[in-house]
């Protein structure tokens, strides 16, 4: 089985981290490809990035699909371009967003979200209310960490999401942390054993649920939301 990982910013050391964390728990037969667009914005922060990563993330996906990958994950914790990527595929694509706040409401009665910076939040609750889970989400926190930050072994991001968490358990009664930016993907583990609580990371979630589907053969449907893209010019 092939999954291709596709970090949409285009910070190489992140998408090699994101590419780790997938690896770390792919099955034995599934093989990780993890790549970025060699154009957009190195880190997206908001909606004004998102826009920019779209048509190098939808590439990417173009060529997963010419060459046959069996699943799709795009690993931006906005799941961005997660529509359009689903009508441009036939495998499924699978948002990381999406599949942490999944995997958290199976474990847990109320989760929060401790994402990178303020301006991130609303696209998030956003994506909740979209996929009918904010009834199940206490709140999205910022750690106020630039996600570049989080390439950085000297910054204070790691401190500084491990103070969320902390005011996520007492404040929010959060039951269960989802990690709200892939570049957190290689903290959960060490972050589930310092709080104590379930942490989930949707880089690892992702890959779980694509292979899932691809080994029920179920594949992104193409009737109606997601079917094909009219024949176009588009510049
Ligand atoms: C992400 N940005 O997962 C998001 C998280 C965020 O470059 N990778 C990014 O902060 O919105």
């Amino acid at each position: 089985m092939r999954i291709l990982v596709i970090n949409p910013n285009t910070t190489a050391s992140m998408t090699a981290k994101i590419g780790a964390a997938a690896r770390a728990v792919a099955s034995p037969g599934t093989v990780i490809t993890a790549v970025n667009p060699l154009r957009g914005p190195a880190s997206i922060e908001g909606y004004y990035d998102e826009a920019f990563s779209v048509p190098g993330l939808l590439e990417e996906i173009a060529k997963g699909e010419a060459a046959g990958v069996d699943g799709h994950v795009i690993a931006c914790f906005d799941d961005t371009g997660l529509e359009a990527a689903r009508s441009l595929a036939t495998a499924p694509v699978i948002g990381i967003g999406e599949a942490a706040f999944h995997m958290a409401s199976l474990l847990a009665h109320r989760f929060s979200v401790v994402t990178t910076l303020s301006r991130s939040i609303a696209a998030i609750e956003t994506n909740l209310m979209k996929y009918g889970l904010i009834a199940r989400c206490a709140r999205v926190r910022a750690a106020e960490v630039p996600v570049l930050a989080l390439e950085d072994p000297h910054s204070d991001a790691r401190a500084r999401i491990s103070e969320e968490i902390e005011r996520a358990k007492i404040e929010d009664r959060a039951e269960a942390i989802v990690l709200g930016c892939a570049g957190m993907a290689d903290l959960a583990a060490d972050l589930t054993a310092r709080h104590g609580v379930v942490v989930v990371d949707g880089v690892s979630a992702a890959v779980k649920l694509a292979e899932g589907l691809a080994a029920l053969g179920l594949r992104t449907s193409k009737s109606g939301a997601y079917a094909p893209p009219l024949e176009k010019a588009r510049g």
